[in-house]
């Protein structure tokens, strides 16, 4: 029997604050992975690319203004419109790297002070990553890096609220890298709890769903 081709792709996802370096390590952790010979794409939420994701984008960047609770539900519907390509990607063997998820959703709309079991709801059902890394910054070094690009959400005053709900929504499960440290060096810690990841993706470990 060839195993390698019954096994599955690794759901990889990236939190992290603005400024976090979220992108940077998902690329270069795509380029690790596929260099290593795995099948594997980068993928982002908002997808700004679907006609929701268009409403998203629009909203991010000030250009329409949309009720809170609306604009929670867009972005869960965001990632419910990429759910069985997800899937299928997963069960074709492919691993996705995903920069931003549902924790993403939770922690920015409870920041703004939505109720954290109302934000879950609507993400019941969605793939359960098989890992969460954060890349743990505090929000002032954020900050300091570059400056925000100046889409709703990026300030400080608001950044440091998104990192107590992270910290609220985090669990034993959950990988830590201290963003603070130089690239190279947060490349190769993600780089190493990812091989583990896909390896027991690989060896049969089950999908799962949201919400644990
Ligand atoms: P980027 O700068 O990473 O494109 O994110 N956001 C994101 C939410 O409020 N809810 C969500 O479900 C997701 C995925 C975080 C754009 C901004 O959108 C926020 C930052």
């Amino acid at each position: 029997i060839n195993h390698q081709s019954e096994a599955r792709g690794a759901l990889i996802v990236l939190e992290g604050l603005d400024r976090s370096g979220k992108t940077s390590q998902s690329g270069r952790l795509l380029s690790n992975l596929a260099g290593l010979g795995y099948p594997v794409e980068s993928w982002r939420f908002p997808d700004r690319d679907t006609a929701v994701g268009k409403m998203i984008s629009s909203y991010l960047s000030n250009k329409s203004q949309l009720d809170d609770h609306t604009i929670h539900l867009l972005f869960s519907a965001n990632r419910w419109e990429k759910r069985s390509l997800m899937e299928a990607k997963l069960k074709s063997g492919t691993s996705l790297i995903v920069d931003r998820y549902s924790y993403s959703g939770v922690a920015f709309s409870a920041a703004k002070g939505l109720d954290i079991e109302w934000c879950k709801a609507p993400e019941v059902g969605l793939l359960a990553p098989d890992l969460v890394v954060y890349l743990d910054i505090p929000p002032e070094k954020a900050a300091e890096r570059g400056g925000y690009g100046g889409e709703r959400y990026e300030q400080l005053e608001f950044q440091k609220n998104v990192a107590r709900h992270y910290k609220m929504l985090s669990d034993a499960s959950w990988k830590m890298i201290d963003a603070c440290l130089p690239m190279e060096d947060v490349e190769k810690q993600l780089k190493e709890m990812v091989l583990d990841c896909v390896t027991s993706c690989q060896k049969g470990k089950p999908i799962s769903q949201l919400w644990l």
